[in-house]
């Protein structure tokens, strides 16, 4: 065994997203290009000796490969101790619940998320740092600095070992790094049993209480098995598509209700289910779903928070709220009844970390199917799985009955995220130039049946460290508080991704039985208005409606 030294040279375009690396397989499969990006990582870093790093991913196509190659990198760069999941396999919530119960430097995350997998779709990688949450920018940046420069790419290291046995759980050896594989899903299990109320949960089983949990053939499986059917005590089958598979079975592991149709028919008509819900490609995401119900991730963050102290983990109450801009404004509602600050910050989960580190949030939430709170650094999707059963079973009440009577307290926010995939991605860029060129003669103006009340592009200065994240979406925002949102995606791998997100506020419980697309199809045609989207893109309908 001996450490090698690889020339190798920059690739273009190595620039971590809303969420890390994010590129077809094909190009991670290019000699050199993994490498390089682990190199990177490894040098922005720097001294690793006695460092432990966590290592796994969703199972995805190329999960394993990339898991042997990057072992061999870490212990040609001195790292002293390497956690891997078995089989390769860690969730995202799963890395940072490891990351922090056993002090570890940090982790690397493999996945790709809600993209496709499989040879012809997506990888991904990212780093995650000692509080358990994904790389701030000045890391990400440092790292991407590092891929670009001919000096620091001018060669990688790398062992010359043989593959490391991933299947069985214990102690290795690497060169001088000790490899450990651990039980992906044991200290995660542990964690929720800490913070619900498996006694209630299991008893509302017990009770006869359905349910149906999909996962989507992605890394939550193992998770929702061990959890629900295993300490739970729900039935065998529970889970639906709960064993990982390189291609997820060829779904777009995506927990919406476009993507996850097998689970939403499944939960309309005689029959169905008590209670649905299913995760994405790393287990982060979650959908809500009660009978002919599927819960906003917008809503579900509000009612989480405004009925938080039914969980033990959180009878303490919680310290403040945190939602991406994009995100509905039902949690502020909540965190003024509570008395809480709010905080609205950029997309991505890497912004909520100070926040939490600071002691100033306990839960965070994003549209896209993200919820999560500082028991880790990632939103997790099981995790909010979890929360609703112990509000379920908590109050003797449904899903239904729950938002409901949240909207009866609350209102309702009606909200829709409107996505145009794969556009051409100049099309796309230069109608987002011209919306911020528009931006400073709109305040003012009527549109349809609102008035323009402030329209700018989103700045966010972290309270914490000061650091400015700049360019974070359009917005439009009417007096009445209705929004519409402009941004491009940073997690597409194919042209560009236009998200148009469209929110209307409506107070009134007399008219919260409207079908959403029909409440914000006046915000939809002024948006369509405003940016050309139609006319510029070509493109008539959204791709995907959530
Ligand atoms: C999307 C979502 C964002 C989320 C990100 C990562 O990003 O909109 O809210 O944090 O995915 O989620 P973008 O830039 O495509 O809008 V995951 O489950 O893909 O790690
Ligand atoms: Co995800």
């Amino acid at each position: 065994m001996t450490i090698q030294t690889v020339a190798t040279k920059p690739f273009a375009g190595q620039r971590p997203g809303t969420s890390g690396l994010r590129k077809k397989v094909t190009e991670f499969q290019q000699p050199g290009y993994l490498e390089n990006f682990v190199e990177a990582i490894f040098q922005t870093l720097g001294d690793l000796s006695g460092r432990t790093l966590v290592l796994g991913g969703d199972g995805r196509f190329f999960n394993r490969s990339a898991i042997q190659t990057i072992l061999r990198m870490a212990a040609a760069h001195g790292v002293a101790r390497m956690l891997v999941g078995r089989g390769g396999i860690l969730s995202t919530p799963a890395v940072s619940c490891v990351i922090r119960k056993r002090a570890a430097f940090g982790g690397i995350v493999l996945s790709a998320s809600h993209n496709p997998g499989g040879p012809d779709g997506d990888f991904g990688i990212k780093y995650n740092i000692d509080n358990g949450g994904p790389a701030p920018e000045k890391i990400t940046e440092a790292i991407f600095a590092n891929t670009q420069s001919a000096q620091a790419m001018s060669s990688y290291r790398i062992s010359d070992a043989p593959p490391v046995d991933l299947d069985t759980i214990g102690m290795s050896t690497l060169e001088h790094m000790q490899v450990e594989v651990i039980d992906p899903v044991a200290d995660y299990a542990e964690l929720m049993g800490r913070l619900f109320d498996f006694d209630a949960i299991r008893a509302l089983f017990a009770r006869g209480f359905t349910m149906k949990f999909d996962g989507m053939s992605a890394v939550s499986g193992p998770y929702a098995k061990a959890i629900l059917e295993g300490m739970l005590g729900a039935p065998a089958g529970t889970v639906m598509n709960g064993e990982p598979l390189e291609d997820f079975g060829g779904h777009h592991p995506d927990p919406n209700p476009v993507n996850a149709a097998e689970l939403i028919a499944l939960m309309s008509g005689a029959g169905a289910p008590d209670f649905g819900a299913a995760s994405d490609g790393d287990a982060d995401r979650n959908m809500i779903v009660g009978r002919s119900i599927a819960v906003t991730p917008s809503d579900s963050l509000a009612i989480i928070a405004a009925n938080a102290t039914l969980a033990p983990g959180y009878a303490g109450g919680i310290k403040g709220i945190a939602r991406s801009m994009p995100t509905s404004g039902a949690a502020d509602r909540v965190a003024k009844a509570l008395d809480i600050p709010c905080f609205e910050t950029p997309t991505g989960w890497k912004y909520f970390g100070n926040l939490m580190d600071a002691g100033l949030v306990t839960l965070c939430g994003e549209e896209s199917y993200g919820t999560g709170s500082d028991h880790v650094r990632e939103k997790d999707g099981l995790w909010a799985v979890l929360f609703w059963l112990n509000m379920l079973a908590a109050t003797g009440k449904s899903v239904e009955q729950l938002v409901g009577e949240h909207w009866a307290r609350f209102g309702r926010n009606y909200y829709s995220r409107h996505d145009y995939e794969a556009v051409d991605a100049a099309a796309a860029d230069t109608m987002m130039a011209a919306l911020r060129e528009k931006l400073p003669t709109l305040a003012g103006q009527v549109l349809g049946e609102f008035r323009v009340a402030q329209a700018d592009d989103f700045v966010y200065t972290d309270p914490v460290d000061g650091s400015v994240a700049s360019r974070q979406g359009v917005r439009i925002i009417m007096t009445d508080g209705s929004r519409i949102v402009f941004r491009l995606s940073g997690t597409g791998t194919e042209g560009a991704t236009v998200r148009v997100y469209l929110e209307r506020y409506e107070a009134d419980p007399a008219r919260h039985a409207q079908d959403t697309q029909q409440a914000l199809s006046g915000l939809a045609a002024i948006a369509d208005d405003v940016s050309g989207l139609r006319q510029r893109t070509g493109r008539q309908t959204p791709s995907v409606v959530t």
